[in-house]
């Protein structure tokens, strides 16, 4: 009987016909769904901080504003992917406890910090860049909900994208300092943004799996391959230099070559040794304890508009 079941999955799988929440889905299939989707959640939610950092110190009206927008985007995607995950049977409070205790991931970038200006610049254009390229595919991941969050969430990312290089061309059209600022910004974003890709290939545990499985539809390799190559051109027009003396193009592949990606600090980084993470949790936690009024009178609201809505139907 599973047998069979397991035929059938893969065979719509295999014709392009999505899994829906109320399909059979083999046991594996929505483990690996509810882990990479809840990471992914949790990345948008703590994404908010790095760049929500500056929203207080941005240069200008339009800056501040702009990135409001971006952040609370972010807010509205972290929302619509826990959305996502839980038609997966799996509930909202296991998956935030599962963040602030440490045993759910998020992506390493946000590890890091955000010490200028620049730096809001760089995560549009690189972050964002590294975001977009890895996303695009999920909009035709096979399990439908995720698929459908991931069109939207590719929308507004796009637009991410562009107000962070705008940030940086303005940078790079400015004084000397501000153009030391955006290549030292760079200089600092280019490798975590590499590593937002995930192990190489064959290191990678889940990937194959999740590609015979069509969640993922290019390998980590793959896609870190794409950014570079998107990047260099970019990199040009802002006159700024990528930190990898390996970068050159490469005639027979097509592609450009780069250098190795230091491995020991994306792991330390991932267990929870980056220079930011005690302080991205720390600061997640203490958020959800003090909004827990607001969730408590938002229920609250709820149950008596249900109540009012009985009595007015008997
Ligand atoms: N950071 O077998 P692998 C955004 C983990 S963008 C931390 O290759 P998989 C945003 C991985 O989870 C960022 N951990 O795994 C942008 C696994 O550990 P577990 C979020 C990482 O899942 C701008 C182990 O390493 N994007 O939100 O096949 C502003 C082995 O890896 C990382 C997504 O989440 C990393 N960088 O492939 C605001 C996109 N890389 O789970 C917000 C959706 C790997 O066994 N996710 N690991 O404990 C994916 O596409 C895939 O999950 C990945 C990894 C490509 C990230």
């Amino acid at each position: 009987m599973e047998n069979s079941m397991a035929d059938k999955f893969q065979q719509k799988i295999d014709d392009d016909i999505r899994i829906e929440p109320r399909d059979w889905m083999p046991e594996a299939y929505r483990k690996t769904l509810i882990r990479q989707i809840s990471q992914h959640a949790h990345s948008e939610i703590v994404g908010m901080l790095p760049e929500g950092n500056w929203i207080t110190r941005a240069p200008n009206l339009r800056r501040k504003v702009a990135l409001l927008a971006k952040v609370q985007d972010e807010a509205g995607h972290g929302l619509y992917l826990y959305s996502a995950c839980e038609t997966l049977g799996v509930s909202r409070d296991e998956l935030i406890n599962q963040l602030h205790t440490g045993k759910a991931k998020y992506s390493s970038i946000f590890n890091y910090p955000t010490i200028t200006w620049a730096d809001i610049g760089t995560i549009g254009w690189l972050v964002d860049g590294a975001a977009i390229m890895n996303q695009v595919p999920l909009c035709r991941c096979s399990y439908g909900p995720y698929a459908r969050a991931m069109v939207k969430v590719c929308k507004e990312e796009s637009f991410h994208q562009r107000q962070g290089f705008e940030i940086l061309l303005t940078l790079s059209k400015g004084t000397e300092a501000q153009r030391q600022m955006l290549q030292d910004s760079v200089n600092r974003w280019w490798w975590p943004s590499m590593m937002m890709f995930g192990p190489n290939d064959a290191d990678s545990p889940h990937s194959a799996q999740s590609m015979a499985w069509k969640i993922k539809r290019f390998s980590n390799d793959e896609l870190r391959q794409r950014f570079v190559d998107m990047c260099v051109d970019q990199a040009k027009i802002l006159n700024v230099t990528l930190p990898d003396p390996d970068l050159k193009w490469n005639e027979e592949r097509g592609h450009y070559d780069y250098g190795p990606i230091d491995w020991d600090e994306f792991w330390n980084v991932v267990k929870g040794n980056g220079p930011c993470n005690r302080d991205r949790i720390e600061t997640r936690v203490n958020a959800y304890e003090k909004g827990a009024w607001v969730r408590e009178a938002a229920s609250a609201y709820a149950e008596k508009q249900a109540s009012k809505k009985a009595i007015q139907v008997a």
